[in-house]
Formats: C-alpha cells, sequence, structure tokens
C-alpha cells in the first residue's frame, strides 16, 4: 500500500533529515525559498530513490511560534509526502513546540504522517512493514523527570528510560528497529546555529544508550557525522552560520535490510548560496584575483586594516554583494581594553558567568553559579512549555 514492494523485498528504504528550522532566516536574510527548494528536492528524492518512509529527527519549525509561510511550507512538505505514498514520522526537536507540533497527531496518525512529539508515546512505535519507528521527542529532563521517576535530572537518564521503554516494546515484537532522537551525543560536533541544551552544565549523552536498535536517526546537531556505523546525525539540510562553512548538507539514504544489516549513503542538498568566511585588509579583499569565487557567497569577513576603513560594509558590498557580517581585527592587536566575549555557540550560562568575571574582576562563586545556571534552565523550560 506504501512505497515500492514491502513485501517482495525485505530491504526498508529510510530517507534521515532533521532540522529544517523552517523560517529561520540568516544574518537577517530570509532562507523561506531555500528551505522551499530543499522540500522540492525531499520529494524528488523520495521519488527517485523509491524510499518507503522519510525520518524528521526534530526541529522542524526553527521556533516554538513559527511564523505563517513557515507554518504553510511544513504544511506542504507533509501533504507532498503523503502523495507519494511514502510514510513520515516526525518528533519534535528543542525548538519545536512540542505540543503545537503534535496538534492533531491523531488524526493525521491515518494519513502516513506520523507526529511523535508525546513522551507518553515512546514505547509505542509506528509499525511499517516488519520495521517498528520509536519516535523519542526532544525531552527536557524537568518535564518527564516525575513521570518517570528519574535518578537524577539529566539528559543521559531521560534518553536511558526512553530507551528501555523502546527496548522493552522491541523485545515483544521481534522487529527490525529505528530510533529518531534528538540529543547531543558525546563526541558530536558542534557548530554556532544549535541552541544549548546543557541542564546543570551537561548536554551530552553517551552514545551507548542507544544499543539494541538496528539504526539511530539522530537530530540536534547540524554537521552531518557518523557517532557510530548505526547511530548517525543527518546534520540541517541548509547551513545556518558561518560557522558550518565547507559542511556537505543533506540527508542520508539508509537501507535497513534482514537480520539489520544496515548501509547509509549521504545525498546532498541543493545549495541556495555558498557561505564563506574572508578575512583580511579591505584593499587586498577588494582588489585580489584569489577571492573571485566568493564575490557569490554569504559572507562574514574580518578586516585586519590596523585602523577601520571609512564605509567598509558598503565597500566590501560593492564586490561581495552578499556580505552578512562583518568584524574588525587590526594587526598588531589594539592596545584597548575591549571586554567582548564569544557568545556564538557557546552556552548561555557560560557567557553570563564570563560577563560577571569581567565586570566584578572575580569569578561567581558556587552558589552564584548555581544561580546563573537555574536562571538560564528555567527559561528555556518557559519556553518549551509555552
Ligand atoms: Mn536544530
Amino acid at each position: 500500500m506504501y512505497g515500492r514492494g514491502l513485501l517482495a523485498s525485505g530491504d526498508m528504504r529510510v530517507l534521515h533529515t532533521s532540522d529544517w528550522h523552517l523560517g529561520r532566516s540568516f544574518h537577517r536574510e530570509s532562507l523561506l525559498a531555500a528551505q522551499g527548494v530543499f522540500v522540492d528536492h525531499l520529494i524528488e528524492t523520495v521519488r527517485a530513490e523509491r524510499v518507503d518512509v522519510v525520518v524528521v529527527s526534530g526541529d522542524v519549525y526553527d521556533r516554538a511560534l513559527p511564523p505563517v509561510d513557515a507554518v504553510d511550507l511544513c504544511n506542504q512538505a507533509l501533504r507532498r509526502l503523503v502523495a507519494e505514498r511514502v510514510r513520515t514520522v516526525v518528533i519534535s526537536g528543542n525548538h519545536d513546540s512540542a505540543r503545537r507540533l503534535g496538534f492533531g497527531a491523531d488524526l493525521i496518525d491515518a494519513a502516513g504522517v506520523h507526529l511523535r512529539t508525546d513522551p507518553g508515546r515512546v514505547g509505542d512505535p509506528v509499525v511499517v512493514g516488519d520495521v517498528a519507528f520509536y519516535g523519542i521527542p526532544y525531552l527536557e529532563p524537568e518535564m518527564v523527570r516525575a513521570a518517570w521517576r528519574l535518578p537524577a535530572r539529566t539528559h543521559t537518564a531521560a534518553i536511558e528510560h526512553a530507551m528501555s521503554l523502546v527496548r522493552a516494546d522491541l523485545a515483544r515484537r521481534g522487529l527490525r528497529s529505528v530510533v529518531l532522537a534528538h540529543a547531543f551525543v558525546t563526541g558530536g560536533r558542534g557548530s554556532d546555529s544549535e541552541r544549548d541544551i546543557s541542564v546543570g552544565g551537561v548536554a551530552h549523552v553517551p552514545l551507548s544508550v542507544f544499543y539494541g536498535v538496528d539504526y539511530v536517526a539522530l537530530g540536534h546537531l547540524h554537521g552531518r557525522q557518523r557517532m557510530s556505523e548505526t547511530v548517525r546525525y543527518s546534520g540541517s539540510p541548509i547551513a545556518y552560520s558561518f560557522s558550518e562553512t565547507g559542511q556537505v548538507k543533506g540527508s542520508w539514504l539508509v537501507d535497513v535490510g534482514a537480520r539489520g544489516r544496515v548501509g547509509a549513503e549521504f545525498v546532498p542538498a541543493p545549495v541556495p548560496r555558498p557561505v564563506g568566511r574572508l578575512k583580511g585588509r579591505l584593499e587586498n579583499l577588494l582588489t585580489s584575483a584569489e577571492h573571485a569565487r566568493y564575490e557569490d557567497h554569504w559572507l562574514q569577513v574580518t578586516l585586519t586594516d590596523p585602523v577601520r576603513p571609512k564605509g567598509a560594509m558598503e565597500r566590501l558590498r560593492s564586490r561581495f554583494e552578499h556580505t552578512l557580517a562583518l568584524s574588525f581585527d587590526p594587526e598588531g592587536g589594539d592596545r584597548e581594553v575591549v571586554v567582548r566575549p564569544r557568545l556564538a555557540g557557546r552556552p548561555e550560562a557560560e557567557v553570563a558567568l564570563d560577563f560577571v568575571r569581567a565586570v566584578r574582576g572575580e569569578a561567581a562563586d558556587a552558589e552564584e553559579t548555581r544561580l546563573i545556571r537555574e536562571a538560564v534552565e528555567f527559561c528555556r523550560l518557559k519556553e518549551a512549555t509555552a
């Protein structure tokens, strides 16, 4: 009934994607058109590769209250996937409002779109052929701690419990299995476009919590990466920060074979506009031939002129029309004492702690550190339950 001959062949073909962040912009450039091109590509891939199941491992939207254009695009994407007769399994990420994304989930299930945003359903798989798909939505430890009687308020305790429910259900069914999860696995490489999820200063979960299933489709980190042969991040389909310069974006095409043999091949997504970083003196950047290839890039430029040139952004844009970010790092160092901690990609609590140290000349003590961490986590919890 769905996809290609599930009964004829034992292989199940899964397209693993995550972190669409629909509605996100890139330094004020709207990415909605580029995200629409990605959806077109996704549908073409489903058709060309005869995909059976598409999994979206969280952060469908960029924020809890996405703009209406982003909601329209998501609606179109799901409708087109249904029209391709492919099954779609979606979990919520830390950027999504689980309750809003999960609206009407029971009703939409009947159409072959499975929105798994409720931690109460982690042990209740979507079964396609003889493969069980378990959706573990992003788990804010504080929100599941009481219901699950967790031994600690940590991501590891939350995912460990979710995986124990998955394995208990799987043992009863004896099927092949795919798990969707949204988490920061130890050893994974982050970028500047993920929001920090630390609790008590810890964001990571060990890879070992995911044992016992055939494939784990991870979301959260925006660079594609392989944590093990069968545990992978697809990364975001588009670069969402300059720290992702040089990354190849796309999805994993995963064949879950008989006896759980898994093969994965990467399908690159269309690049709306390459991103790049340039550093040098203004005059050199404007005249050197070697920089010609950056003329169509979205650029972050760092100028090293000893004296800050006037009208720098305007002049840069006369050659590099899509310069989006500009900073200064004068040669010979500048003797001014400027307190400018690196912000991007660092946990909010660490930035706040740096601020305390900078303005007071002495680091926050244990009690102050605890208060700052609690405040940051409280704000995130507020947003998650908004
Ligand atoms: Mn994300």
